[in-house]
């Protein structure tokens, strides 16, 4: 029998000895690439904690100690250590565990993470707070942040924090050189010296050791004061950077080797203060396939674990991201003044074809979503015509600099919003359920949606022929399968913004993005009762297209409005404010995402379960025309 299915996880971990702690790794990561191979998930980040998984296990005390995992992706190890083998098979699936560490799901996840960098600042307040409390034996916090979150710039914040305050944190550096892809920046190539030059650290160790021990001398040159002990410091002191800003920095340490980790960490758990512990590791390792190709095994769908290779889909169509990334291509071939702007997310958005094609003209600017919006907003000041790729969710990060740096000032900057709307396996931190809301509030951004992939690429060309900033938000996955423009031509400044795709009189069915063909279904369903309904595709959300859209409310008897979007707020907020605006009195019924998170599981069961298909729109509006 495995160690796994025996040991009473986590307490049983201090009582295992080396070589059973090396068995228990290896019993894991099978677990680990078994589980994933079937269901999905992130497969190198996980594979690439497991010793320190187990490490940190062993040394702390969850949960009275508190773990956070960044970002959360590579938690796997740690939920199979903590009592949750026996459902890990249900991981991502509707109804079972998380792929992110999740506060209601177990006491050891100390704090739900999913999206990046927010493990330091998370850390600073649970150790505040177990400073300011009276518990006898405080809870011990560890924050592990990777390489790329640790590009962001809410990290940082943290860490400034905590030097400020002498915060008793271990922030426990994941290094892998790798954040989706290869990390990138200036801290970056900073980590990769340290990890270069690992004797320094044992240089300034017994540097230190050796001037202590001089009889007379050693104790007076610490006692001295700070300044020797700097320029002792200044000359050798890897981490440099992090022990300025009042952290003791460690490292850099094997992240596969259990025993060291283990010592390092008791090391860090007893300085008084912050301390930067920097380990080594490798991302997917123990897997081949993972180690070989980091970026194709960070996020996975079900693979064969003895080729590596995902089951193709042949013969589908294109999704939104492909269509976007081949359009902007097409674009920027035409028009020099385009950039493209990643937030760490090239492949996932699209915008590695620009990067392949373009690559001067392609930023990635790391884990670092408000930066690349401020810097956007920067270039297009200056003249160019930047388009900001990047995930509705992530978007969130950004919100500021989307108001007060580029639509105060109107300027031209695209963004081209993915995974607007549901994203399924995911779930809640990851659900683009908010951004028709947060975005329609704000004065001078135009915001497109378009209903299908062929739509998409008409639109984005159409945004970068406007003089003020444009959003386009659109959904994963696949398109319909449409043909795409060609040659790929703008709208007329003028529009249309709307497009009725079929008429009748006895309901208004608006309808944007996916819920276009939800509505265009619906009318269908509609027809065997009797009911005919008109169907508009509304792809200008922002500005309403007020004359259209009152002349048809004005028209209809009722209206369904139908998006992915929270319905708070969002498309049929607008259209119920126009009826409002325009002394309209129509019986109307506003479909989208319900006002609270949704959880995460397949796509397809999710929109069933929240009522987001053409039968739930065909039975709201035959409710409103029977109650005529
Ligand atoms: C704010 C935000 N932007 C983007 C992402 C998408 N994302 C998830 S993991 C990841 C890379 C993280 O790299 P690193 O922290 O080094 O961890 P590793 O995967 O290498 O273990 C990115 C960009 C995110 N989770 N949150």
């Amino acid at each position: 029998m495995r160690l796994l299915d025996q040991l009473d996880l986590p307490a049983d971990l201090r009582r295992l000895d080396p070589v059973e702690l090396r068995q228990l790794a290896v019993e894991i990561r099978e677990e680990i690439i078994s589980t994933v191979s079937q269901v999905g998930g992130h497969l190198g980040p996980s594979l690439g904690v497991v010793e320190l998984s187990i490490a940190l296990h062993a040394e702390l005390h969850s949960p009275e100690d508190h773990i956070v995992w960044d970002v959360g992706h590579q938690s796997y190890a740690h939920k199979l250590l903590t009592g949750r083998l026996g459902v890990f098979s249900t991981i991502r699936r509707k109804g079972g565990l998380s792929g992110f560490p999740k506060r209601s799901e177990s006491d050891h996840d100390a704090f739900g993470t999913g999206h990046s960098s927010t493990s330091v600042s998370v850390g600073v307040g649970l150790a505040e707070a177990a400073r300011l409390s009276d518990a006898r034996r405080p809870g011990r916090v560890v924050s592990v942040i990777g390489d790329g979150a640790l590009t962001g710039g809410m990290a940082y914040e943290g860490l400034n924090q905590a030097g400020h305050l002498h915060t008793p944190l271990v922030v426990v550096l994941n290094d892998n050189e790798m954040s989706i892809k290869k990390n990138v920046g200036a801290m970056s190539s900073y980590l990769s010296r340290l990890r270069t030059e690992p004797h320094l650290y044992r240089l300034r160790r017994d540097l230190e050791r050796r001037v202590q021990h001089l009889p007379g001398i050693g104790e007076r040159v610490f006692a001295v004061g700070e300044q020797v002990k700097d320029g002792v410091k200044g000359a050798l002191v890897p981490g440099m950077l992090f022990e300025e800003l009042g952290f003791t920095y460690i490292g850099v340490v094997d992240g596969h080797d259990i025993g060291s980790l283990r010592a390092h960490l008791r090391r860090a758990l007893a300085v008084r203060g912050p301390v930067l512990l920097h380990i080594k590791t490798v991302k997917g390792k123990g897997y081949a396939p993972a180690e070989i190709a980091p970026e194709r095994f960070h996020g996975t769908s079900p693979f064969s674990v003895e080729t590596g290779l995902v089951a193709k889909s042949l013969g589908r169509p294109m999704s939104y991201t492909e269509a976007f990334g081949r359009a902007l291509v097409a674009l920027a071939r035409e028009d020099r003044r385009i950039v493209g702007i990643t937030a760490a997310m090239a492949a996932g958005t699209g915008l590695d074809h620009l990067e392949r094609e373009f690559p001067e003209r392609f930023f990635d600017v790391g884990i670092a979503e408000g930066h690349a919006v401020g810097f956007a907003a920067g270039l297009a000041a200056a003249g160019m015509h930047p388009v900001v790729a990047v995930y509705s969710t992530f978007l969130q990060r950004a919100y500021d600099q989307v108001i007060h740096d580029v639509c105060l000032q109107k300027l031209p900057v695209v963004f081209a919003i993915d995974r607007a709307g549901l994203v399924g396996e995911d779930g809640p931190t990851h659900h683009g359920s908010f951004d028709l809301s947060f975005l329609r509030v704000v004065p001078n951004l135009t915001i497109f949606v378009p209903k299908d992939e062929a739509e998409l690429q008409t639109l984005l060309a159409t945004a970068l022929t406007m003089r003020g900033p444009v959003a386009i938000r659109y959904p994963r996955g696949e398109g319909l399968g449409v043909p795409l423009p060609d040659p790929l031509l703008p709208l007329p400044a003028t529009g249309p913004w709307t497009e009725v795709l079929s008429e009748g009189t006895d309901v208004l069915l608006l309808a944007t993005g996916t819920g276009v063909e939800l509505a265009r279904r619906a009318a269908l369903l509609l027809r065997d009762h009797g009911v005919e309904a008109t169907v508009v595709n509304v792809r200008r959300v922002s500005p309403p297209d007020r004359g259209a859209l009152s002349a048809l409310l004005e028209a209809h008897p009722a209206v369904v409005t139908v998006e992915e979007n929270t319905i708070v707020g969002g498309f049929g907020s607008s259209v119920l404010e126009l009826l409002q605006e325009q002394r309209l009195r129509r019986p109307a019924a506003v479909i989208g995402l319900p006002a609270a998170f949704v959880a995460h599981g397949d796509l397809a069961g999710l929109h069933r379960e929240i009522g987001f298909t053409s039968e739930v729109v065909a039975d709201r509006a035959l409710g409103l025309v029977r109650a005529e």
